[in-house]
């Protein structure tokens, strides 16, 4: 176990041949000499970001298997013991049993012939009393085998370094063992023996580097008995699978083991070098144990070690690396952008992930038996055009829009250095935070052949918003650090070209810091629904990196999740109407508009009456608020929405309409209090601007209800009352005869009812159990507590708007207080309901003053 444990456990399929593998005891003639060497390969011969070994280079290399594959890696320290690490064998606490375990020994690939190789049973797996979590050190184990391996050209043990003894820091060192390639990417088959390069870095230097904010926004405070190997740029490392085997160092022609492998923050990441145990620390405990246990001269004799080389420098400086991704030299330099020419066809746009790899989208090359001899690729500041040596396709390219994607090899890598660079890409635990500044660039064939819009700015929305948009009814909302299914971006739909651009398509890049990450891409144009669902490529890394090995993962460097990342609470969608998601309002932190519906209705200039978005095209108002009474002329009426409270989305968000018709329904002799106003165009669904939902046949049972409005007509910040709304009979009984039939009257909570003026003619809002917002009606003129009903005129909004979004009917409906079917008492008091009658008191004093 260690720190990286989001990733699976790999385990290699292990499959001894017949007869390869078998136990064998020492015979006399194979005992184990009085000065056992150590630390020498056989003179004959000679991870991430490493390579094969040759076999018979590290004899000491022990694989360690369990259930019947590779989990960890051990060296032999003397003919019947092996130095492991403690996470291998210690499953929630306790220790795992001896027998399950078995030492593989002289093997170089697990796959192919296994001459040399030889198994031993364990005996018994030994542990430091103080042992208890990778991070808090002492992770180093002894097996004891069963029997002593067989030494050969193949088996040897590796020289242990004494307690005093210090590795100078910068030394190269080698790291061996099975283990991933990169996170969550196993050694791929043959199975050969990895080896890598690692410098030892100085207790100071790997502090520096674990003490700024990495990958899961974690520190590591480093311990005495644990030391660090690798590079501050990262790519070069120890993964899952590699641990309890060796780092070595190479001391006066012998190799001493410096290091176990014990865990790291992820492999190969920047500033996150891998942590090893200090095998020298643990000189004592190792020998108590190997030479206290068996008679004889079980342990090596020790060579002579050379002198320590020169102290480190007290003041180590810290080295930190800075990502080399996704630096853009001028604003609006897109230096990775790619375009892939393939003859016959238009150029396809693509992204740089590495020296050799370019990403684009899979349906550019729906051909790619097509000859890559005559493709190009032209990169920025390239004088020529590069030549392609391969095309892979991701194995969904053909059906899962998400997965449209190739990577294309070049023939020689270009120097990223030097003109052209490489985008950044997410890890799959990446999280793009709410607000994120973002861009949207050219992808695929997509986009306008020319012109300055081939960027557009955007911000992205929270999780919830996108989600809800999309999502099903009752989905549950990815938690922030979930990978997320979509990712929406709030941008501005280019008003003047007067279309959205059908045939684009478009890569999301958001920027961290300064440095730019590929977030996701959308799949050829789906309508103009706004925001556009894109699909996150955080979930491709490890393809791309499987594929490419060197393009560049880098952490996320944003962790400000600010409030919405301390909601831990899974949020479900509210339902879905035909007409798709209406009535949304995150209830945690919400990035964006408050109240989408909500629009400000600007008649002849002057009035400002509050307007409820009921569809696309038509927003709905108190027929009072936007006509004049008698007055002929239909007035100059504009419909701002994307303005209401305190937004965090820049101005550019709002979206204005003028209104092109007023519709009134038909009433007989009386003025309608409803008015329908049609705008110029449709508003695109955004969480600046959303409809509302209505629900048939009046109040949805078990909802909760609010009057919306502003507490003053010149600043207009949204404020809601809580209210009740009445049974009808009670309505009536306070009203009577005053009452145009399908009116609502409400009660306020204390103290509530100063809250919105009433000028601009504000609406009655209700939530519904399943979180949806629905509007019930608009104020009446002059009164605070009477509201002109949606309910009776359902089959006319219907008729005149078409798209409405009504919910599915649910139940009787919901009233604030009992529904007898008489009035309650009259002030002297007679028979009733208390609770009626203290409303009726309640109520009274408004309606008198009114
Ligand atoms: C592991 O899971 C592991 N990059 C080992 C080493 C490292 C990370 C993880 C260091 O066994």
């Amino acid at each position: 176990m260690s720190l990286h444990l989001l990733l699976p456990l790999a385990i290699l399929a292990f499959q001894p041949r017949p007869g390869a593998f078998e136990d064998s005891t020492l015979s006399p003639t194979q005992e184990e000499p009085e000065d056992l060497d150590c630390g020498r390969p056989a003179p004959s011969a000679r991870i991430v970001g490493g390579s094969d070994a040759q076999p018979l280079s590290w004899p000491w290399q022990v694989s360690l298997h369990h259930g019947g594959g590779h989990i960890c890696g051990g060296s032999l320290i003397a003919p019947s013991w092996i130095l492991s690490a403690a996470h291998c064998f210690v499953t929630n606490g306790s220790l795992e049993p001896a027998a399950e375990w078995t030492a593989v020994l002289g093997v170089h690939s697990q796959d192919g012939p296994l001459e040399g190789a030889h198994v031993r049973a364990v005996a018994a797996i030994l542990v430091p009393p103080n042992y208890s979590r990778v991070e808090l050190g002492d992770d180093l184990a002894l097996l004891r085998l069963a029997s002593p391996a067989r030494l050969s050209p193949a088996v040897r043990p590796v020289c242990l370094p004494r307690a005093s003894h210090r590795f100078v820091h910068g030394t190269a060192c080698w790291a061996t063992g099975w283990g991933d390639v990169q996170e969550a990417d196993p050694l791929p088959l043959p199975w050969v023996l990895q080896e890598v390069e690692l410098r030892l870095l100085g207790e100071a230097a790997c502090q520096c580097l674990y003490s700024r904010r990495g990958p899961f926004n974690l520190t590591l405070q480093l311990l005495p008995g644990m030391l660090c190997a690798g590079y501050p740029e990262g790519r070069r490392d120890t993964c899952q699978g590699d641990s309890g085997g060796p780092l070595v160092c190479e001391e006066g022609g012998r190799w001493f083991q410096a290091g176990i492998t014990s865990f790291g923050f992820g492999c190969g990441r920047r500033n996150r070098p891998g942590v090893f145990t200090a095998v020298a620390r643990y000189e004592a405990w190792i020998r108590e144990h190997v030479s206290g246990s068996q008679p004889g001269p079980a342990f090596p004799k020790q060579p002579q070690e050379p002198q320590p080389g020169p102290r480190e420098p007290q003041e180590e400086n810290c080295t930190i690396a800075l990502p080399t991704c996704g630096k853009a030299p001028q604003p609006g330099a897109w230096p990775w952008e790619a375009q892939v020419m393939v003859p016959g066809s238009r150029p396809c746009h693509g992204a740089l992930v590495s020296e050799s790899w370019v990403l684009a989208p899979a349906s550019c090359f729906p051909d790619p038996s097509r000859e890559l001899d005559a493709w190009r690729v032209r990169l920025p500041a390239r004088a020529r055009a590069e030549r392609v040596a391969r095309l892979v396709r991701h194995e969904n390219a053909s059906w899962d829009a998400a997965a449209d994607l190739a990577l294309l090899q070049l023939r020689a890598p270009v120097n990223l250095s030097a003109g052209p660079r490489a985008v950044c890409l997410p890890h799959p635990d990446h999280y793009f935070l709410p607000g994120s500044r973002c861009r949207l660039a050219r992808w695929g064939r997509g986009g306008p052949a020319q012109g300055p819009g081939t960027q557009l700015e955007a911000q992205l929305l929270s999780g919830w918003w996108c989600h809800c948009l999309y999502g099903h009814q009752g989905a549950s909302v990815p938690l922030p650090g979930d990978p997320p299914h979509m990712l929406c971006p709030a941008y501005q739909e280019e008003e003047e070209a007067g279309r959205c651009w059908n045939d684009s398509s478009w890569s999301l890049v958001c920027r961290e810091e300064g440095t730019w990450f590929l977030a996701a891409i959308t799949d050829s144009f789906n309508g103009c629904l706004r925001p556009r669902a894109f699909s996150p490529l955080q979930t491709q890394g490890p393809w791309i990196s499987h594929v490419t090995r060197g393009a560049y993962l880098e952490d996320q460097l944003a962790w400000d999740w600010g409030p919405e990342g301390e909601e831990t609470k899974t949020q479900t969608c509210p339902p879905r109407t035909l007409h798709g998601a209406c009535g949304l309002r995150p209830e945690a932190a919400p990035t964006g508009v408050l109240w989408p519906w909500l629009a400000e209705v600007h008649v002849a200039g002057d009035q400002v009456c509050t307007g409820i978005l009921v569809a696309p095209g038509w927003v709905l108002a108190a027929t009072h608020c936007v006509l004049r009474l008698g007055s002929t002329t239909v007035p100059y009426i504009e419909v701002y929405l994307g303005r209401a409270g305190a937004s965090p989305l820049p101005h550019s968000h709002q979206v204005s309409r003028s209104v092109i018709s007023i519709r009134l329904p038909r009433h007989l002799g009386l003025r309608p209090p409803l008015a329908l106003l049609e705008l110029s165009s449709p508003v695109e669904p955004s969480p600046s601007a959303l409809p509302i939902c209505l629900h048939p046949r009046g109040v949805p049972p078990g909802s909760s209800c609010w009057v919306l409005g502003w507490k003053d007509s010149q600043n207009r910040v949204p404020v809601a009352a809580t209210v009740s709304i009445l049974t009808p009979q009670l309505c009536h009984c306070l009203n009577q005869d005053i009452l145009p039939p399908g009116t609502l009257c409400v009660l306020y909570a204390q103290e509530q009812e100063d809250r919105c003026e009433v000028a601009s003619a504000p609406p009655l809002l209700c939530q519904t159990e399943r979180g949806s917002w629905v509007l019930m009606g608009m104020a009446v003129q002059g009164s605070r507590e009477l509201f002109a009903a949606l309910g009776p005129e359902e089959a006319w909004i219907s008729q005149t708007v078409g798209n409405v979004h009504f919910l599915p009917h649910t139940g009787a409906p919901y009233w604030s207080q009992g529904s007898g079917n008489l009035c309650p008492p009259d002030m002297a008091g007679a028979s009733g309901s208390a609770p009626a009658a203290a409303l009726f008191l309640l109520l009274l004093p408004p309606l008198i003053q009114g």
